[in-house]
């Protein structure tokens, strides 16, 4: 706190002060923790005003929140995993003819929309109702995937803290999350020990379901997974990761036989639940009956479908899936499905009313949610892609949900956005090239890098084995070809690989046996002496995770204090002259927060930004970056 009175005192921005600044200037030792607090969030408030917002912000609707109660007494699969076992939620899933759904709201629909932005505070709001009013779906997805990433490195949250929060909130419902096998919720392979102990913690604080996948299809990249997760008592959900079309014959390497082959593994293995996960859309409706009819002769295992709604046909997918005998499906609340993400939840409940496979849920109470995100949305407009419909080139490119919306503005971030079109169909090329590769994360980041890469350096198909080899490739690609992420489908296109790695040797076994152990110690000294935390193993593990992005977080966290209990709105976009805004510094002590005023700036290039904090004056001095 010293420091930040130091640090925004005018004498010293102004770099007025001499040695004795200190010692003359007694209002520095003013230190209480709450008014530092304060003063890091104004100071957090201002710089947006001042330095990125200026003036421009809009007006938001307060997202209506649906009023319920009793939430002490709802009983669902939560419960029922805990009374009966991971064999008792098995046998009730089979038994169920209704439909089951999973919602992916709070997951994969915002990851594959809107950049993965939506902030803890907004699920929070709307957390009981769902517990309330969805407490006959299956399971909700609401953890894992891009969003521990993103949850430091753009929302400057903690995804644990986001568990814990929704946990305690939604009692009823199983908590279901997206791993990347030995890719944990990154995009490389990642040392066993943390593989395990993520997946440890991980259940400990709330997830019951583990959706499990090998961005290659590749069964080892899946091994230590599943085999924590069934230490752990939790439901292991394995996918096999659906490409291509199984209804064109003239495509033979992503066959029916392939799939079903790969789903009795799936099932030898020990998977609880196999998982279908139809990342890019491309599992057309037939298709799907086709699929799940044969698959529901040979495996015995649960069946859950995930897919994608880009092409616009994800509903009729999903219907037909459960005419076919799917037993759980994905699905996400009306305002927050479509397009790149799921199916509509309301839209699939409406359709299967007075049938046999009724969800059982209430269209009214759903409404009330599904209008609750409608609202939420507009606060992140400037994440949304940009699409305004679905898109039957998705079956050509075969790019995954979150990838292909956010192509075009990661294209243009390049300055290439005038050759979008080139990208997608050298992203075709680059899969052909690669010998037609399953495409989810990390693969498909590979893919679509390499795709960037090549038209930047104006190669080609026919033309990357001559120009590449004075080439230094993207190091996705690189890794890749190393083995890195695990061996493909039919094994690397050697000539290319040869290539690209320049006479290094690529690994062919399992990269977790090779990588050696996180030192969880070490990284314990570190977080304490460097950033003064008191480790514990989710800070551990974060630091294993994303070392870099982390560490940011927590400069950040030192810089402007905890910015979760700020309204979206002001978090993304400050506040405007006048306004008004509520934040709960810690339990029970909120703040109101009025901007007055943003002062013109001076000679010296600062502004004083003038709040009023329950009824204070409060002036803050902010460097004009502009
Ligand atoms: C992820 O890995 O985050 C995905 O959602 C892949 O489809
Ligand atoms: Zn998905």
């Amino acid at each position: 706190a010293f420091l930040i009175n130091v640090l925004n005192h005018e004498k010293f921005l102004r770099g007025k002060c001499d040695t004795h600044f200190i010692d003359q200037t007694p209002e520095l030792f003013d230190i209480t923790p709450k008014k530092d607090k304060e003063t890091k969030i104004l100071k957090f408030i201002g710089e947006k005003v001042v330095n990125e917002v200026r003036g421009t912000k809009k007006d938001y609707d307060i997202p209506q929140v649906p009023k319920i109660s009793n939430i002490d007494d709802l009983k669902g699969t939560k419960q029922l995993l805990e009374e009966k076992g991971v064999d008792g939620v098995i046998d009730w899933i089979k038994n169920q003819k209704k439909l089951l759904l999973t919602d992916t709201t709070f997951r994969d629909a915002h990851q594959s929309l809107i950049a993965t932005r939506v902030r803890t505070k907004d699920m929070i709001k709307i957390a009981e109702a769902t517990a309330n009013y969805g407490k006959d779906l299956f399971s909700i997805e609401m953890w894992g995937g891009a969003t521990y990433d993103v949850a430091y490195r753009f929302l400057r949250e903690s995804p644990w803290r986001r568990l814990e929060a929704l946990r305690k909130r939604i009692p009823n419902l199983l908590f279901q999350m997206l791993i990347r096998g030995s890719n944990a919720v990154g995009y490389t392979n990642y040392p066993d020990n943390v593989i395990r102990t993520f997946i440890d913690e991980a259940s400990k604080k709330g997830i019951d379901v583990f959706r499990i996948f090998d961005s290659l299809n590749w069964l080892r990249g899946m091994e230590v997974a599943l085999d924590e997760v069934l230490n752990t008592g939790k439901i292991a959900e394995m996918c096999l990761c659906y490409t291509g079309d199984i209804l064109d014959t003239r495509r033979d390497k992503y066959s029916l036989k392939y799939y079903v082959n790969l789903a009795k593994d799936i099932e030898k293995m020990g998977a609880h639940i196999l998982g279908i996960k139809d990342m890019a859309g491309l599992l057309k409706p037939y298709a799907a009956t086709k699929l799940i009819k044969a698959l529901k002769q040979e495996i015995s295992i649960p069946i859950h479908l995930h897919t994608h709604d880009t092409s616009g046909n994800g509903v009729a997918t999903l219907l037909m899936a459960a005419e076919a005998g799917v037993d759980i499906v994905d699905t996400a609340f009306n305002a927050m499905s479509g397009l790149t993400s799921q199916p509509a939840l309301n839209s699939i409940v409406a359709a299967l009313k007075n049938t046999d496979y009724d969800t059982g849920m209430d269209l009214m109470n759903i409404q009330a949610i599904s209008n609750y995100w409608a609202d939420v949305r507009k606060v992140y407009e400037p994440y949304e892609s940009g699409l305004k419909s679905g898109t039957a080139e998705i079956y050509r490119y075969e790019i995954p949900g979150g990838q292909y919306s956010n192509l075009r503005p990661q294209v243009e971030s390049f300055g290439m956005g005038h050759l979008f079109n080139e990208i997608k169909e050298m992203y075709r090329d680059v899969n052909e090239l690669l010998g037609d590769i399953v495409k989810v994360t990390p693969s498909s980041k590979v893919v679509g890098d390499l795709a960037i890469f090549m038209v930047k350096n104006e190669l080609t198909k026919d033309n990357i084995l001559e120009k590449g080899k004075n080439l230094t490739f993207p190091d996705s690609v690189v890794s890749y070809f190393k083995g890195m992420m695990g061996q493909p489908v039919g094994g690397f296109p050697k000539d290319l690989q040869n290539i690209v790695l320049k006479g290094e040797k690529p690994i062919e076994g399992r990269p977790g046996e090779i990588l050696e152990p996180a030192d969880f110690d070490e990284i314990a000294k570190k977080l304490e002496n460097e950033f003064n935390i008191e480790p514990n193993m989710r800070n551990i593990l974060s630091y294993a995770l994303y070392p870099k992005v982390y560490s940011d977080y927590l400069k950040s966290l030192q810089e402007y204090g905890q910015l979760s209990n700020l309204e979206s709105h002001v978090f993304f976009y400050g506040l405007k002259e006048g306004e008004i805004s509520e934040v709960e510094l810690e339990e029970g002590k909120i703040l109101i927060i009025k901007l007055v005023e943003v002062g013109k700036i001076d000679d010296e290039g600062l502004r004083t930004v003038v709040f009023e904090v329950n009824g204070n004056r409060r002036e803050i001095r902010i460097i004009d970056k502009n």
